[in-house]
């Protein structure tokens, strides 16, 4: 399979003036007819006229009216063109019942919806399908269908037609088109200069009654958005789809975004507080990817960051303005770790910008979303809120309606804030997360902190240059007081130190604040100054994280030398739970022990080898030790943080929820699952019923609740998805694969739908312990699924391999049945180019 390089870049040797389509539909046969408009570009001319398109059937194709025989191969077409400009127009032939790979235009559920992100428009029809070719597009859609939706604003409609037509220009992976028997939810909402805009959600019917929240979170997205980027809407009309058969969450199609039907439909009945946070942060996400995305685009795929870092960064403030900050950044912080430092940290590493790719479909990754956003917080804490909302404003009105890179961005950063930001932009090309050791000094009054950073080898970049590291101090003094609060310090070379002068006393640091910049602190401390720290710091991020800290050290202990839990540890974490004046949120993130990956992944870094059978039952022997400790307060806490009244999905009670049942989870330890029972026989919201499930699920009680979850929700798509995925991930370790192979012969399991392929599989792959069983039973059941799946779905197979990416951390054993698994999916004839790419970066 061929490389592209980013190096490589020409702009398209034409543009794009306008662009008309008309589909007339059929679920075997869609004729496709374009007529685009086309001149020769004077910033770029190319001798070959080379439009792409895959698995299209030709039947018509004309320049000026006069038919012309391109010639045609499996990725697209050439042609002799005029050197002047000229209308090229084509009628194509396309089956979307048949295209299970869901890129292009495909059938779920009997409604037609399209997903041209990021190389799908080819598969509707022949167009230079690249970010940087923007047009303006009008589209006929010829159906019987009930609803028919394109992009922009409707022109016309009559009987079996609708017409709509997009002014702003755009890149053809912004596309979308929509046709079914769907219901909607419709409101309006009216923008800060006046404009009334329509909103709709559009449902299968049956699905009505979950629209109302994704409604408030997009009149809440649209108006925040207005207040703090001063970023209004622009077309009359804004559309959202909910479908049920999705590779991903959801898709920013200008004025049309279609969803997984997972990450916008809610009801208290079906929903958990995790998913109503969780939509809410998506519908966000899309709606300001309107300005971040489509309005400035990316020049070519290799910019992707620019718009998806800066829009998890958007929805991410967006969401801690709804909810509670510190929340939003631990959890985010948890995630990063888990996600983004293991892929930063094994061979699928690559820069937040990369360099080359065979699939870009494989680089909507951790890295350059979150990654992506890391940089995006380092750069504004940098140059400060103000300087940030300047260059902000100075990058939409310098560069809407643009398709952008990412030396763009940092100009206009350096314009509006006279910084030189050339070794800043070394986030951007180097991979790998950094080592930041800390050493202390104490003297005379002064206290110096010496900073020493370090950034491993990842593949094709043996040696790394210091980084800007943005790193958030405070000191506190000896009595508890902060002495020094929040200072930013700005480490730009290998070795750095800084001092504070003028103390009383010797100071304990709490240094990183608010996860200030996305490293791994390597500091020396020990657990009497971690607990002065999660009774002291002024930084709930902090303060979290030496709770953590001691966690780990623990657990740690536990793991390689065989130590009995820590009563220290036992004992903080009493004395912070009991903190009423503390967020219940906070508290249940607080009692959460790092995970077994999180374990595997820092005994790896210690150069030892993870053993995760063992890391399991350390983690569950813990956990026994917690609910033993603290029974009494357990118990006070589960009944103090009882949500009495009518379910709502806000902040406030989602916190009380979360630690209610954090401690019923402990809970069900001692009273064999009584309190679980009784809590899921009175649910009346999903977040209580399948906390209660979850906890009987753990101690292997569930039977009668499993089935009677089953009987009543077999209608509901969405919940069942939560059925399959719960049992896999509750299986003890060495029951994982087995309850996983048991499931996939239940007739509800299908394949084709990838929410439900992901609830058992990603279930599988994201239980370390059951996956990495060393029957290898675990290795050899995913690789079977992922060899039946990729001849259908290309995208969703490669994203899953992912599961195999830490297989050099374990002993040799597992690494040989890793490998022989990744080695026989590689040999797969006629692999996919997404599969195939994965599957050796992985082995390297
Ligand atoms: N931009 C889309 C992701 C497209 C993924 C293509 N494989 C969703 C998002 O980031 O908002
Ligand atoms: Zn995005």
């Amino acid at each position: 399979h061929d490389t592209v390089y980013l190096a490589d870049y020409a702009p398209f040797g034409w543009t794009v003036e306008e662009v008309h389509l008309t589909f007339r539909l059929s679920p075997d046969a869609t004729r496709v007819t374009s007529r685009i408009r086309f001149a020769p570009n004077p910033e770029g001319r190319q001798d070959r006229f080379f439009l792409h398109g895959e698995q299209l059937k030709l039947i018509e194709a004309k320049i000026d009216g006069a038919p012309v025989s391109p010639e045609v191969t499996p990725r697209g077409l050439t042609c002799d063109v005029p050197d002047a400009p000229f209308t090229w127009e084509a009628e194509v032939e396309i089956a979307p019942a048949q295209n299970f790979a869901l890129e292009g235009l495909y059938m779920s559920n009997g409604m037609y919806c399209t997903q041209c992100e990021a190389e799908g428009f080819r598969k509707i029809t022949y167009y230079p399908d690249r970010p940087d070719v923007m047009s303006t597009f009008t589209v006929r859609i010829e159906g019987d269908e009930k609803v028919k939706l394109a992009n922009g604003n409707p022109v016309d409609s009559g009987a079996g037609f609708a017409e709509w037509h997009d002014p702003w220009p755009k890149p053809a992976y912004l596309f979308a088109l929509v046709a079914g028997d769907l219901v909607n939810h419709p409101d309006s909402f009216t923008t800060r200069s006046g404009k009334q805009v329509e909103l709709n959600i559009w449902v299968r019917p049956g699905d009505e009654d979950k629209c109302a929240f994704g409604m408030e979170a997009l009149k809440k997205s649209m108006k925040w958005d207005e207040e703090v980027y001063g970023r209004e809407y622009d077309l009359d009309i804004f559309n959202i789809v909910a479908v049920d058969d999705f590779n991903m969450g959801a898709m920013e199609n200008k004025g049309l975004n279609i969803f997984n039907s997972s990450c916008v439909l809610a009801s208290p009945e079906t929903s958990t507080d995790a998913n109503f946070e969780r939509i809410e942060a998506i519908i966000a996400h899309e709606y300001f990817h309107n300005w971040t995305g489509n309005r400035i685009t990316c020049r070519d795929w290799f910019q992707l960051c620019l718009k998806e870092g800066l829009t998890v960064f958007r929805d991410a403030q967006f969401t801690a303005d709804m909810r509670s900050e510190p929340v939003k950044r631990i959890g985010d912080v948890i995630d990063l770790r888990a996600r983004q430092f293991r892929e930063d940290n094994g061979p699928l590493a690559h820069p937040v910008r990369p360099e080359s790719f065979q699939e870009i479909n494989n680089f909507y990754t951790a890295t350059v979303y979150e990654k992506g956003a890391e940089v995006i917080g380092m750069l504004k804490r940098l140059v400060g809120d103000d300087e940030y909302y300047k260059a902000l404003d100075l990058y939409f009105a310098r560069h809407d309606g643009q398709a952008c890179t990412i030396e763009d961005w940092l100009a206009v950063f350096e314009e509006a804030t006279g910084r030189d930001l050339s070794q800043f932009k070394r986030w951007y090309s180097q991979a790998g997360t950094p080592r930041l050791h800390v050493t202390e000094t104490w003297e005379d009054g002064t206290f110096t902190l010496h900073f020493r950073q370090e950034t491993p080898a990842t593949p094709g970049q043996p040696e790394k240059q210091p980084q800007v590291l943005p790193i958030e101090v405070g000191l506190i003094g000896p009595n508890g007081d902060e002495v020094v609060e929040t200072t930013l310090l700005e480490m730009t070379e290998a070795e750095q130190s800084f001092a504070f002068t003028g103390l009383g006393a010797r100071p304990v640091p709490s240094i990183l604040r608010g996860f200030s910049a996305p490293v791994i602190l390597q500091r020396e401390t020990d657990n009497a100054e971690r607990a002065f720290l999660m009774a002291h710091d002024t930084d709930p991020y902090n303060r979290w994280e030496a709770g953590r800290g001691l966690a780990k050290q623990a657990l740690m202990r536990m793991i390689a030398g065989g130590a009995a839990p820590d009563e220290a540890y036992l004992g903080a974490l009493h004395t912070l739970l009991s903190d009423e004046t503390l967020d219940p949120a906070f508290r249940a993130l607080a009692m959460a022990l790092p995970s077994e990956d999180d374990l595997a992944q820092t005994l790896h870094e210690s150069s030892m080898t993870p053993d995760p059978q063992r890391i399991w039952e350390k983690r569950e022997e813990m956990r026994d030790a917690m609910a033993r400790w603290m029974p009494d307060l357990l118990e006070k806490l589960f009944h103090a943080h009882q949500v009495p009244g009518t379910y709502q999905p806000d902040a406030g009670p989602a916190a009380s929820r979360a630690l209610a049942n954090a401690a019923l989870s402990l809970l069900t330890r001692l009273d064999g699952g009584e309190k679980a029972r009784a809590q899921y026989a009175s649910a009346d919201n999903m977040t209580q019923q399948l906390a209660a499930l979850s906890c009987l699920l753990s101690i292997d009680a569930a039977k009668g609740e499993l089935a009677a979850f089953y009987d009543h929700w077999q209608a509901d798509r969405l919940v069942i998805d939560k059925w399959f995925s719960l049992q896999v991930a509750y299986a003890k370790p060495a029951e994982t694969a087995a309850t996983a192979a048991a499931l996939v012969e239940h007739p509800d399991f299908d394949m084709k739908n990838p929410n439900r392929f992901r609830a058992v599989f990603g279930a599988l792959s994201m239980s370390p312990a059951g996956f990495h069983h060393a029957s290898g039973a675990g290795y050899e059941l995913l690789a079977d699924w992922l060899l039946k799946l990729d001849p259908l779905n290309p995208q969703t197979t490669a994203r899953m391999c992912a599961a195999f990416q830490t297989w050099r951390r374990f002993d040799a054993d597992r690494q040989a049945m890793m490998k022989t698994q990744l080695e026989r999916i590689g040999a797969q004839q006629d692999l996919s180019r997404d599969t195939s790419e994965m599957v050796s970066r992985i082995l390297g």
